[in-house]
């Protein structure tokens, strides 16, 4: 018998329809769940719970029978930059390839440009708005990168932008730090100079301001070889930031073995990713993040190795690799529809890979991904029955409202 005096939870979720992602009780159709400090006190049948809504809790929410999941999770972003690289996308169409643009000093050289000339107050402004459309299509954390400044007081400059956003929206943002991301046009011909810049002056400060969760590299033949990803690594992991690696988007590297090998959290892309890498990846348990968006945009005709991965049972995230070159998409479940039109995953795996997995690749599995008793109550409500309902329509929005823990204070 509950104690009218005290309610048990401080909020209760009841008829609701929830896609927990949990892989032993992956839904509960006619459900609740409890909320209390931000956490996830209960959740189960209505039928189980100890006493009516009413006596458990002062706020009761009646879903109606909407469909519930955890906050979605966009694992890889790079969210914040300057300008649009819209005429890029017309030359393609004409026949120009990525690397081409690139090797122009088009690519992401222009997004530096264009950030650099913005001040931090416009970086701001344009990279909230582009947040507020992610948030729309469900999502409750967001990891982003930095990339476009390439030079410290821009980098930084991304960086606090990073830290403002998560405080003016309420929303969890992990910080990458992508200074390897190209080499600056100042440093074309002198790439040993940035990679030391990187390494010796860059790094430090980042972990020693706490700016970055984690250090990421673009290793390809256009950006970063191996041997330059590999120190990276090295000094990432003497100053105990975690590791991505945007490995083997367009050529086989050998960056997503390395990358497994230093216990990366997750290498993105992979289309060119080979069995070795696949087989390293399993052993270390780095996640495998796959980027519709950029597949699309770039009429990538290799796919990843989407069979590998669950034959060796390597985690699959998804993500939007938001971006103003490759991905300028700003709905996840969009991305979720291209996970499965594009890349063949089933509308559930597609699920967990912004949810569970995703969580995983920013190694905070404990605390989010999943609706279990526990973990922060962040979660989407949505106005249909059935999650595969979120992944077959493209265009309208389904989002009913999110919850944040991020916006309760401990
Ligand atoms: N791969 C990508 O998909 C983005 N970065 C990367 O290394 C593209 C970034 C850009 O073209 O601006
Ligand atoms: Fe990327």
């Amino acid at each position: 018998m509950i104690v009218n005096m005290e309610k048990k939870f401080d909020t209760i979720w009841i008829n609701g329809a929830f896609t927990t992602c949990e892989p032993d009780h992956p839904f509960i159709q006619n459900g609740a769940m409890a909320v209390t400090n931000g956490k996830i006190a209960w959740i189960g049948n209505m039928v189980d719970l100890q006493s009516t809504p009413e006596l458990l809790s002062h706020h009761v929410k009646d879903l109606q029978g909407r469909c519930v999941t955890p906050g979605l999770i966009d694992c890889h972003t790079h969210l914040i930059y300057g300008g649009n690289r819209a005429h890029e996308f017309e030359l393609r169409l004409q026949g120009a390839s990525y690397e081409e643009i690139a090797r122009a000093n088009g690519g992401i050289q222009s997004t530096v440009n264009a950030t650099r000339s913005l001040s931090e107050e416009m970086l701001f402004e344009q990279s909230a708005n582009r947040l507020q459309s992610l948030m729309q299509s469900g999502v409750t954390t967001i990891e982003i990168k930095s990339g476009y400044g390439l030079d410290w007081p821009n980098e930084l400059k991304m960086l606090r932008v990073a830290k403002r956003l998560e405080e003016t929206f309420s929303i969890k943002i992990f910080k990458t730090f992508l200074a390897a991301h190209t080499f600056p046009s100042e440093y074309k011909n002198n790439q040993e100079k940035y990679v030391d810049l990187i390494c010796e002056e860059m790094i430090p400060i980042v972990a020693e301001s706490s700016l970055a969760d984690a250090v990421d590299v673009f290793c390809e033949k256009i950006a970063f070889n191996i041997t330059q990803t590999e120190r990276i690594f090295k000094t990432a992991k003497k100053y105990g930031l975690a590791i991505k690696c945007h490995a083997e988007q367009l050529s086989n590297t050998g960056s997503a073995a390395l990358a497994a090998k230093y216990q990366a959290l997750s290498a993105d892309h992979l289309e060119y990713a080979s069995l070795e890498s696949i087989k390293t990846m399993a052993e270390s348990y780095t996640v495998a993040v796959l980027l519709p968006g950029a597949f699309y945009y770039l009429r990538e005709k290799k796919l990843p190795p989407i069979e590998l991965l669950r034959q060796y049972h390597v985690p699959i995230a998804i993500a939007s690799d938001s971006n103003p070159g490759t991905s300028p998409i700003l709905s996840l479940t969009l991305i979720l529809n291209m996970a499965c039109t594009l890349f063949g995953l089933t509308p559930i795996e597609a699920l967990h890979g912004v949810t569970r997995n995703a969580a995983k690749a920013l190694g905070i599995e404990k605390t989010h991904g999943t609706l279990s008793v526990g973990k922060n109550a962040d979660f989407a409500v949505w106005n249909v029955n059935n999650p595969i309902e979120l992944i077959y329509y493209i265009g309208n929005n389904p989002l009913y409202c999110t919850s944040r823990s991020q916006n309760i204070v401990e």
